[in-house]
């Protein structure tokens, strides 16, 4: 037979996908829309770890159209940021130039992949026709209150030279170069996401996402119930209020932290304090939020000051630490060390006494080791509520301190305001005009997009304004409500801004009238499933759903959820599960493979070499299988033609059980098992078709069908050999005939000692041990005695040799 070209045969059917597109709308199908979370095209190009995400939803896009979707599946490009900015300064490049290099180096990669990305819709989030709509959502999120300024301590990284939002922060350094994050106060845009707390955690309930991504967005909102209580301070007038969830252990609070950063911290120092005080809220500003709470020793300073318990009189030395934080709850706490870890702690290393309220059996503790951190057992020490169940407590107390008018119940949020301005060049320009008469007035929507001027150096100024504001012509302008001299808003738009929301733009991307069309958003959104990488559980995803709803609310869609489903792949490693990186040397680029191998058997060992969800190392020696695999397929199919024997009734079996088995895998994303699945029901029909002299058309045309999806250029060319003229993807995916599955049932004899004493109904290609279990069943009343051997005859006889 032929030998498997697949050079040959990919340029073929990449030529007659390109004139003839498979994924064609037709009125009566409906959409399907598979979205890759799009990428930022990077000098590197990609690697084999890009592919995998690229090649996992391309198997799941052309399963879905094989099942009769017209598919939404684009691609573009994140372009805005700071590498193309960095590599603008280095090499004096404009980004925008650099960037369109980029995109064609790796649209080429993409192109290798075989993906069926319908380019048509294909978005940029650097093109002003698209930031356009960028701007828009701004003016509008500014027009509804939710886009405010506001001066403030921010995350700066001085290596960026700019503000970071907390959701970049991570374990205390910027996220994108690892620097030391400090705090710099700073004029800012600020989006109010607060406002959409309760909507973006209670919505999780209708996604479906793996709940390890919810749990993290879940936490990252942080929504807690508990109360603010007032402490009265010794010799003032003002009380102290803070946020506790445990009000149950009132009783057992023993002093109190302000953060450094407290209206009140200073005012509490007396003249023996007042040095260690000052010192130690200068100390406390120059580090961050993140290193404030990581675990290290608890560091302090007694300001001399007293608080009174308002439950109980008792005096409670006022502290402050910068274990808590200034924009959390009140920003003040009650410390209960015998029952939270670190005020357990704080209260150890500054001799503060430690009163027990919660008994776990009734009995009081002699000497704590550690916190008693459980809201479960009876209050102690605890004056009228001494008895109560303490989770019961827990949630009564706050109503209680409320009714005794020294406090109030309250819910908190972790989740804060969204930090969304830039310092620096490569971002979109915020539309807003600053007026001495009219004060922050937004670009007239008419007047958008306000593209990005041409400056002379992208260097980040490091002084807190962006490169814009050194642009005389370009700041200064005239208010569009007044006339009179005003100055343009010199900062810009984080890297998130575009990704929030460009999913929407796909299915419209050309339109200039609106950000999408009600008609086409109705047609073809929101989008059904999602892949991409874990990284994004709180920045993107998150900042996409808060978009998402806002557009909602102002009419722009009808849904309240971007993304019904997600699927997060694992990443591909080097050798010892490093990741891949230039720096490192060990990227593993596609194309030497592609070259060797093809696209078809990249495609198959990308989903082989583990489950997709979880990391796996890349071993280059592995392709060779898959690269087998397809080879051994590819003759069996071409001899089989030759061959066209007629259908035995094991090819029907072994047909109805591939299918099956195949979709299933397929369905629970099991990917890697569909492969090998692939290699076993093979193996079989080569075995069975050495007997046969082939295997009928039938199976092995439904073979083509379901490979299809993963190998679609081998696939099609075996269709076409088949006698094919149109697509195997305009066929519909196989389905199941479960009585065809069946095994052949047989009735076999069970004897004891050679004497027939049943009859069982078994399986015909039921194993040894299954027929045995079946005929041990049958006669159980029988077996008294000892077992000392069990024969199976197979297709004839059960006996059980017994003593
Ligand atoms: C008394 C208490 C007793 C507390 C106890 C806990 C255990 P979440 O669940 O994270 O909301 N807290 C309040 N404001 C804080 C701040 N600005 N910085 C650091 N810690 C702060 O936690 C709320 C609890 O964290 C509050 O309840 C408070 O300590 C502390 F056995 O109050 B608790
Ligand atoms: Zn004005």
């Amino acid at each position: 037979a032929v030998p498997y070209n697949y050079k040959a045969i990919e340029q073929k059917w990449r030529k007659n996908w390109e004139e003839h597109p498979v994924n064609v709308e037709d009125g009566n199908k409906p959409k399907y829309y598979c979205l890759d979370m799009f990428p930022y095209p990077s000098g590197n190009g990609l690697h084999v770890g890009h592919w995998r995400g690229y090649v996992i939803s391309d198997v799941w896009s052309r399963f879905k159209m094989m099942q009769g979707y017209y598919l939404i599946h684009p691609m573009g490009w994140d372009a805005f940021g700071l590498p193309a900015e960095n590599y603008a300064i280095k090499m004096g490049v404009h980004p925008a130039k650099s960037t369109a290099d980029n995109i064609a180096n790796i649209k080429r990669q993409i192109n290798d992949i075989a993906a069926i990305y319908d380019w048509d819709r294909e978005v940029n989030t650097t093109d002003p026709a698209f930031y356009k709509w960028t701007q828009w959502i701004f003016v509008k999120m500014f027009k509804e209150g939710l886009a405010y300024e506001k001066e403030f301590p921010i995350n700066w990284c001085p290596s960026c030279k700019t503000g970071l939002a907390n959701e970049e922060v991570v374990n205390g350094k910027c996220e994108r170069c690892g620097s030391e994050v400090t705090k710099k106060n700073l004029r800012q845009w600020m989006l109010r996401i607060t406002k959409y707390a309760d909507r973006l955690l209670d919505d999780l309930d209708k996604l479906d996402w793996p709940e390890k991504v919810k749990k993290m967005q879940a936490e990252w909102i942080g929504k807690s119930y508990g109360a603010e209580v007032d402490f009265p301070v010794e010799g003032r007038e003002e009380k102290i209020t803070v946020y506790t969830t445990r009000p149950d252990t009132l009783h057992g609070a023993t002093f109190m932290v302000l953060a450094p950063e407290h209206a009140m911290a200073k005012e509490l120092a007396t003249d023996e304090t007042r040095e260690a005080v000052e010192k130690y809220i200068y100390d406390a500003s120059m580090k961050s939020n993140v290193d404030r709470l990581q675990d290290k020793e608890k560091t302090g300073v007694f300001t001399g000051s007293y608080a009174v318990n308002p439950l109980n009189g008792a005096k409670m030395p006022i502290w402050l630490s910068d274990y808590v934080l200034a924009d959390y709850g009140t920003g003040a706490i009650m410390c209960v060390p015998a029952h939270d870890d670190r005020d357990f702690e704080f209260a150890t290393k500054f001799n503060i006494p430690v009163i027990q309220v919660i008994a776990k059996d009734g009995k009081e503790i002699e000497n704590m080791t550690e916190a008693y951190t459980e809201a479960s057992g009876t209050m102690i020490n605890s004056g009228e509520w001494n008895g109560m169940e303490s989770a019961v407590l827990k949630k009564e107390a706050p109503v209680m301190i409320e009714k005794m008018g020294i406090g109030r119940k309250t819910v908190n949020y972790k989740l804060r305001d969204w930090v969304f301005s830039r310092q620096r060049y490569w971002g979109e320009p915020i539309p807003i005009i600053h007026c001495p008469n009219c004060g922050n007035v937004p670009v007239p929507e008419d007047q958008l997009p306000l593209t990005l001027p041409e400056v002379e150096s992208y260097e980040p100024t490091g002084t807190g304004e962006s490169p814009l504001a050194g642009i005389e012509d370009w700041v200064n302008t005239t208010c569009p409500c007044c006339g009179a001299p005003a100055k343009r808003e010199t900062n810009t738009m984080p890297q998130w801004a575009g990704s929030s929301w460009y999913f929407l733009r796909y299915v419209d991307s050309k339109n200039n009238e609106a950000l999408v069309s009600k008609e086409k958003a109705d047609k073809y959104l929101p989008v059904d499933m999602y892949i991409g990488g874990v990284e994004h559980a709180v920045l993107h995803l998150l900042y996409s759903r808060f978009y998402t709803k806002f557009l909602h609310d102002i009419g722009v869609v009808d849904f309240d959820e971007p993304f019904q489903k997600l699927f997060n792949q694992g990443m591909i490693t080097g050798k010892n599960g490093i990741k891949m990186s230039k720096s490192k040397g060990n990227v593993v680029s596609p194309d030497d493979l592609v070259r060797d191998y093809g696209c078809d058997s990249l495609r198959l060992y990308e989903l082989f070499v583990g489950p997709p969800e979880l990391d796996a190392e890349w071993d280059d020696r592995g392709i060779d299988g898959v690269y087998r695999f397809l080879n051994r397929f590819w003759k069996l199919a071409m001899d089989s033609k030759e061959a066209a024997v007629a259908e035995t009734k094991e090819m029907v079996k072994l047909r109805h059980k591939l299918v099956f088995d195949i979709t299933q895998r397929l369905e629970s994303f099991s990917l890697n098992t569909v492969i090998s699945g692939f290699m076993e029901y093979n193996n079989k029909l080569i075995d069975m078709a050495k007997k046969t002299g082939g295997i009928d058309k039938a199976t092995i045309e439904t073979f083509v069908q379901l490979l299809a999806p993963f190998a679609p250029h081998i696939a099609e060319e075996l269709w076409q050999e088949y006698g094919h003229e149109d697509s195997v993807f305009h066929t519909q995916w196989p389905k199941a005939d479960a009585e065809a599955m069946k095994d052949d049932e047989i009735e076999v004899p069970v004897q004891i000692n050679g004497k027939t004493k049943a009859v069982v109904c078994i399986s015909a290609e039921a194993t040894k041990e299954e027929a045995i279990a079946a005929g041990k069943e049958a006669i159980a009343d029988k077996l008294t005695g000892n077992i000392v051997k069990e024969i199976y005859v197979p297709k004839k006889i059960i006996n059980i040799v017994m003593k």
